[in-house]
């Protein structure tokens, strides 16, 4: 298999043979979707041979992988990424030109993967591109689910889902194996009996399985050739399974057998937060990890291979604790199944595998009852119980007498009723574990995990989040990678520290005007898809500030909301004249979960807000708000380049770390944001003067929760007062008084995340903003200088870190 050439006559005779034959239309009946299809298989033959030659390498060779495990994978569009690993864009723009079409209507026509919720799920996106793009090997394991991220739309200003159909138009990226299919055992009950050798073993006798399909994803890397593998498994029935019920007679119930089954990566759980202890949550959780650790030791290692040598081929990184099920598999795998001793088992296990947190909050750590685990899974639990009889031993033994901290430490909790701590668990399995900004890693030492960290100080570690710069800068905004390119040559796609050849381009004034028309075109861009695609019209020559990210209390929308209002009580009641005003334009997106209620009043509270301010005239000109419904990775490849103010303002010590906030100011974005996540080490780089600073740090978050009274700060900020008067008015309601009210008294009398105590500080920041605006150019040097010094934020930099102290693995050698 041989690559095909890179010329326009090439690639138009194998699109229209693809057309023609894959499609089965000729070129004058197609429609923008054969056209689409055509052109997505066209441009993956470009990729295929070097694929293949990745995959046969892989298994021939003693390179040490990484195993990515993650539940989510939120990819994004994926012809532009190939075209641009291929350098396939002008061939193919010119050739889809003289057949008469336009790249980019074939561009909007594909729906992207949502394999994810948001930041989790796309820095694992953003991972596996990287270390393609290092040479890397690595497999991403993942679910390959129906139902992606839901559709949002507004209904009268209420957020609706609608289901996220991805794959009925045909999936042109993804190659099913279903000769590789792994079956996945549930439920049943476990017996101990006596081997050949005479061994008393354990084995478990199931109740039910199903098998799981891997579908291939091509993870290209940038213009090297290397291709890695993203393995994400799809639920069926076994055959055997069929036949059983089918022989029984009974076909609807072999029909509705089929359909349980199919169920388990059915839909994605939006919900990024809260978890849930639902059933069918943990069996797709123990249904990939299964798949996953079956298809790497028996499939792409050899069949011989011995076992306790295993962390020298594989290490598998779990992204947070969605995946840490893998660990009682792997002492299943190596006990049950290989015969391996316990304790060589764990010896193994214990360096195969390494953590990664993400959250701060207590409510988002993953607890299953143990009654479920028992129930879906019972020899995982006994498998579970015997790590943590053995480790309290060793706990109880460095601590003696300490019974609350080995209560604390427990993976297993008495109350409020027996569960199974996944963060202990991964914790006590791993390696390395880590946060994801330094601030974040620090807390997570000292505050989530603090006797973990007392125990094993040495296993606790930082890994700052990164981005990729291809898709996130040179993709999304080709404006700015051109000006960038010109100014410094091409190889900050791969090292991105390369951008700091542009500080001293911040003080030229020709570069700083180039600069600034990059910005501007980037936002009649952004305009013309608002106005195509929501309606919006987008006021190009106001500020442009964007807060995109999921919706949640903590990350504190409302907050922004409360500048909004205030700035627009000012103005119509007459205390501010609209001419002093720097005009605005406040961008917002955001999904918030289905179930969240406050999440959703929040979104209500900011269509209603936006529907009569963008249509007061008192604030022409001066102040609007626009709310796109389905914020998604497409939808971000526009907004970001065009964002003039990033708004990064959760409460001090609740955002791990964030990376839209990289990805911003990545963009040329200045950011107003507090103390928190990778908001501090953004504010090391770019510098105080660069950087809009507000809000209270985590220290003082953690004084004042002891005796907080929102109310408070109501009663003794007048502009604050004013504002929430107003919401509380009606006037943002049609008059309704009561359309509010549940966000208003959360404010008021709860407010666990202290948007109120931050108000002040906030609108002042803001006003720093403003000042600053009012200076175009000084605001353009401020914005080149935060993408001069953000080559730090390149997910190949994360990546260089996990190899250097986490993984320990290395680029496989030239042509392997
Ligand atoms: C767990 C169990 C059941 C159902 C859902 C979940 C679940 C799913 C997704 C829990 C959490 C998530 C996602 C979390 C997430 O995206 N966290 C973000 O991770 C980013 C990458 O590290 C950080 O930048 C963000 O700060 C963090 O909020």
């Amino acid at each position: 298999m041989s690559t095909p050439p890179h010329t326009v006559d090439a690639f138009v005779e194998a699109f229209l043979r693809e057309l023609n034959v894959g499609q089965g239309v000729s070129l004058a009946r197609s429609s923008v979707n054969d056209q689409a299809l055509a052109l997505a298989r066209t441009v993956r033959h470009h990729l295929m041979a070097r694929w293949l030659e990745a995959i046969a390498t892989q298994r021939r060779s003693p390179v040490k992988a990484v195993g990515y495990l993650s539940a989510e994978y939120l990819l994004g569009r994926q012809l532009d990424n190939a075209l641009l690993a291929t350098d396939l864009l002008d061939v193919v723009r010119e050739g889809l030109a003289a057949c008469g079409l336009d790249l980019d209507t074939l561009r909007d026509a594909e729906l992207e993967p949502g394999l994810g919720n948001g930041g989790l799920g796309r820095l694992a996106a953003c991972f596996v591109d990287s270390l393609a793009t290092m040479n890397v090997p690595c497999i991403g394991y993942g679910i390959r689910y129906e139902y992606g991220i839901f559709r949002q739309t507004f209904v009268d200003g209420r957020q609706v889902e609608q289901p996220d159909t991805w794959l009925t138009l045909g999936s042109p990226w993804e190659f099913p194996h279903p000769e590789s299919a792994q079956q996945v055992d549930f439920a049943g009950y476990t017996e101990t009996y006596v081997d050949d050798d005479g061994q008393e073993r354990c084995r478990w006798v199931s109740g039910w399985h199903v098998v799981g399909v891997p579908y291939n994803y091509m993870v290209p890397g940038y213009r090297n050739g290397r291709v890695n593998t993203l393995r994400l498994w799809s639920a069926r029935a076994t055959k055997e399974f069929d036949l059983e019920i089918f022989n029984s007679g009974d076909y609807a119930d072999a029909v509705r057998a089929r359909t349980f089954a199919e169920n388990i990566t059915k839909v994605l759980y939006p919900e990024d937060s809260t978890p849930q202890g639902k059933e069918l949550r943990l069996q797709q959780q123990y249904f990939f990890v299964a798949c996953s650790l079956a298809d790497y030791m028996f499939e792409v290692l050899p069949r011989d291979f011995d076992m306790t040598r295993l962390h020298e081929r594989i290490v598998f990184q779990l992204n947070d604790t969605h995946p840490v099920i893998a660990v009682p598999e792997m002492m299943r795998l190596l006990v049950d199944v290989r015969k391996l001793s316990w304790d060589d088992a764990w010896a193994v296990t214990q360096k195969c595998f390494a953590y990664t947190c993400h959250t701060l909050l207590p409510e988002a750590l993953e607890v299953w009852p143990v009654d479920l685990i028992g129930r879906l899974l019972p020899r995982h639990l006994e498998i579970i119980e015997r790590i943590n009889a053995e480790f309290l031993a060793e706990v109880r033994e460095r601590f003696p007498g300490d019974e609350l901290r080995v209560r604390r430490m427990s993976i297993i909790s008495d109350y409020p009723e027996r569960g199974v701590r996944m963060a202990h668990l991964a914790t006590v399995a791993a390696t390395k574990v880590n946060g994801v900004a330094a601030l974040h890693s620090e807390l997570l030492r000292d505050k989530v995990l603090p006797d973990f960290s007392e125990m094993w100080p040495e296993r606790f570690t930082n890994v700052t989040n990164g981005v990729t710069p291809r898709r996130f800068l040179k993709q999304a905004n080709p404006r700015l990678s051109d000006l960038v390119t010109e100014a410094i040559g091409d190889g900050w796609i791969t090292d991105l520290d390369q951008l700091q050849g542009l500080e001293p381009l911040a003080d030229d004034a020709e570069f700083r005007a180039r600069f600034r028309a990059v910005k501007r075109s980037n936002k009649e861009r952004l305009a013309d898809l608002l106005r195509r695609r929501d309606g919006y019209e987008l006021p190009v020559d106001s500020m442009l500030d964007v807060m995109v990210k999921r919706l949640h209390e903590y990350k504190r929308q409302s907050l922004k909301l409360l500048h909004v209002v205030s700035v627009y009580e000012q103005i119509v009641s007459g205390r501010v004249d609209p001419a002093s005003v720097v005009p605005r334009t406040v961008v917002f997106g955001a999904k918030a979960a289905p179930g969240y209620r406050m999440a959703k009043e929040t979104i209500h509270a900011i269509n209603c807000v936006s529907a009569v301010v963008n249509d007061d005239p008192a604030v022409k000109g001066v102040l609007s708000v626009v709310f796109p419904s389905n914020y998604n990775v497409t939808l971000a490849e526009s907004l970001i380049p065009a964002a003039d103010l990033s708004e990064q303002i959760s409460l001090a010590g609740k955002e791990a770390s964030g990376t839209g906030n990289m990805k911003l100011a990545l963009n040329g974005a200045l950011t107003i944001g507090t103390d928190d996540g990778a908001n501090v080490e953004i504010r090391e780089l770019v510098g105080d003067d660069n950087f809009f600073l507000f809000g209270m740090l985590e220290p003082e978050v953690a004084t004042l929760a002891e005796h907080y009274v929102p109310s408070r700060c109501y009663e003794e900020d007048d502009d604050l007062k004013r504002a929430i008067d107003l919401l509380s008015s009606g006037a943002f309601a049609g008059g309704d008084r009561t359309a509010f009210e549940p966000l208003v008294s959360n404010l008021l009398y709860e407010d666990r995340f202290m948007a109120l105590a931050d108000y002040r500080s906030y609108v002042d920041a803001q006003s720093r903003v403003d000042a600053a605006y009012r200076d175009p150019d000084a605001w353009a040097r401020a914005a080149i200088l935060n993408v001069a010094r953000c080559g730090f934020f390149s997910s190949d930099r994360s990546m260089r870190d996990y190899i250097d102290r986490i993984w320990h693995t290395e680029p496989a050698p030239a042509g392997e």
